[in-house]
C-alpha cells in the first residue's frame, strides 16, 4: 500500500498544501515564501527519503511556520497509516560542520517533546528562533510522535538548526522503515 498523504490546510490566516510519499527518493518542491524553512524542508526530504511537496503562504511568519508544522505533522501520521512492521523507533547524531545534533524520536501516536537547540541569536537567516522552537512543537504534536532533538555543541546558528533538521531526517528515515508484518507494540496499538 502507498504511504502517502495529501493535505490542504486553508484558514484566514495562512493556506498549505502538503503532497508526501514516504516511501520516495528524496525529492521536493517547497515554496514557503522563507528561503531557511525552504532550505530546511528540502534537507528533512532529501535525508529521511520522502518525497514532499510544500506550498505555503499567509499572513504572518509565525502562522506560516506553525501551520506548515501542523500540516506536515498530520501528514506524516496519516501516511504512516496503522504503523504495521514499521520500525518505530529512529535516533542519529549527525555533524554539520563544527555543530552535532542529536536526534531520538518514537511513532509512538503520543507527543512528548524535549528539546534544546543551543541557539543563542533570534533570529537565524529569515526568520525567529522562536518560531523555529514552535515548529518542532507542533510537528511533534501533529505527528503524534516523541522527538527528542538536542545539539550537543557548536558556533554557527545555521549550522547548529541544520544539524537538527538533518538528525530529524536520518531518524525518520529508520522509523518509518517497514522491517516485519507486525505492530511494533506489546500493548497491540499504536
Ligand atoms: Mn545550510
Amino acid at each position: 500500500m502507498d504511504r502517502i498523504s495529501h493535505l490542504t490546510r486553508n484558514t484566514k490566516e495562512t493556506q498549505i498544501s502538503i503532497d508526501i510519499d514516504l516511501d520516495g527518493i528524496g525529492n521536493s518542491e517547497i515554496d514557503t515564501g522563507f528561503k531557511f524553512i525552504d532550505h530546511m524542508l528540502t534537507i528533512l526530504a532529501k535525508h529521511s527519503m520522502m518525497d514532499l511537496k510544500v506550498k505555503a503562504r499567509g499572513d504572518l511568519t509565525h502562522h506560516i511556520i506553525e501551520d506548515i508544522a501542523i500540516a506536515l505533522g498530520k501528514c506524516i501520521h496519516d501516511a504512516l497509516g496503522e504503523k504495521i512492521g514499521i520500525n518505530r523507533y529512529g535516533f542519529s547524531i549527525i555533524p554539520m560542520d563544527e555543530s552535532l545534533a542529536r536526534c531520538a524520536i518514537d511513532f509512538s501516536d503520543r507527543k512528548a517533546l524535549v528539546i534544546d537547540l543551543e541557539l543563542n541569536d533570534c533570529s537565524i537567516e529569515d526568520i525567529a528562533v522562536e518560531d523555529l522552537y514552535h515548529f518542532f512543537n507542533s510537528f511533534s504534536e501533529n505527528a503524534k510522535m516523541n522527538l527528542h532533538l538536542h545539539v550537543l555543541y557548536g558556533d554557527d546558528n545555521h549550522h547548529k538548526a541544520e544539524a537538527a533538521f538533518k538528525a530529524l531526517a536520518q531518524s525518520i528515515k529508520k522509523a518509518k522503515q517497514v522491517v516485519s508484518e507486525d505492530l511494533p507494540s506489546t500493548k497491540g496499538v499504536l
